[in-house]
């Protein structure tokens, strides 16, 4: 069956520096081995996609970024730079890949010109954001203009995990649970509960967000949120729709990266419906041919695992159906 991978990760050798916070978490022989992945197309992507039956992937760059660039000037030129270097990389292998924009939140206004640049010049279909940007979260009143642009152009916004601006108390003593193994899922589910209240959703109603690692824990707490609402009063926030669930239901696309499990696949389904799962990998961090096998396998109607491997990202992405 088709497949088109939506979370799927490279650098430049430029840009790998921004990712030494990332560097320190992992341990340096796997962080070694996937930086090797991260910057190379041809020689073992292609062959590991081929291996495993991955049609498509669709690339962004990796944690944290031009997140993590603190000159707003620099990080805007670095995502003109990276974008264009993406879409000559599609251009080399239009069948096989695509890519989401790097935008420099740094500077709002520009990062929505680079995003219409992206989709409509070079072809990108949405963007990946890392995290925060020097603090700032996605619902920030100046990040309006990005939104507006993403709901206007019909692409999707990817919120993917990065270390968190600073340490919660709770972590102290543990620093294994910092990093994507547990700190970064809080950090993200957070964030998008942060669109949720901060009214987002509400002033784009069409947007659409969409989250890795199988929802990053939400699907499986819409009802508590929902209820929990209710009985705080709903914190006298006045929000359009009724529950924080409804907004979830809408504009909350999930992917399965880095989930290679039925049980959290089964939950998204129940949760959010088979139209808003797409599949993933997190490539180089996770094994393709693991997600590919998974994907095949897993307790699915068959109508269902098409959505999920391929048709949803047909129509969320945009992207025609040539099945080459
Ligand atoms: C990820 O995207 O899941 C990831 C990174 C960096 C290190 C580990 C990891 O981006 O899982
Ligand atoms: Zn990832």
């Amino acid at each position: 069956m088709r497949k088109i991978a939506l979370e799927e990760h490279f650098f430049t050798p430029e840009l790998a520096d921004y990712s030494s916070s990332t560097k320190a978490i992992a341990s340096t022989r796997a962080w070694a081995e996937a930086s090797r992945r991260l910057a190379d197309f041809t020689e073992k992507r292609l062959p590991d996609m081929d291996a495993a039956g991955l049609d498509v992937q669709v690339l962004s760059l990796t944690a944290p970024g031009l997140q993590a660039e603190p000159d707003a000037k620099v990080a805007t030129a670095k995502a003109t730079a990276v974008n264009d270097f993406l879409a000559g990389i599609i251009a080399e292998h239009p069948t096989r890949f695509s890519g989401f924009c790097a935008l420099a939140l740094q500077d709002p206004g520009k990062a929505a010109d680079e995003l219409e640049r992206g989709v409509t010049q070079l072809g990108l279909c949405g963007a990946l954001v890392n995290a925060h940007t020097q603090g700032v979260y996605l619902d920030d009143p100046g990040l309006s203009v990005v939104w507006e642009c993403a709901e206007a152009l019909d692409v999707p916004l990817y919120l993917h995990p990065a270390n968190g601006v600073d340490k919660s108390h709770v972590f102290s003593g543990h620093p294994e649970l910092e990093g994507p193994m547990w700190s970064w899922g809080v950090d993200t589910a957070t964030h998008a509960l942060r669109l949720v209240f901060g009214g987002v959703f509400d002033r784009y109603p069409n947007a659409k967000l969409l989250l890795g690692h199988m929802g990053e824990g939400l699907p499986y707490v819409l009802w508590r949120l929902d209820s929990r609402w209710d009985f705080h009063n709903r914190h006298g926030i006045e929000l359009q729709l009724e529950y924080p669930s409804h907004y979830l239901r809408r504009n909350l696309f999930v992917t399965t990266s880095g989930a290679v499990s039925s049980a959290p696949l089964l939950c998204s389904i129940l949760a959010l419906g088979a139209d808003h799962i797409l599949f993933a990998t997190d490539y180089p961090f996770e094994s393709i041919s693991k997600a590919c096998e998974f994907i095949a396998n897993a307790p699915l109607s068959e109508a269902d695992r098409e959505k999920i491997c391929f048709r949803n990202a047909e129509s969320l992405l945009n992207v025609k159906p040539v099945h080459p």
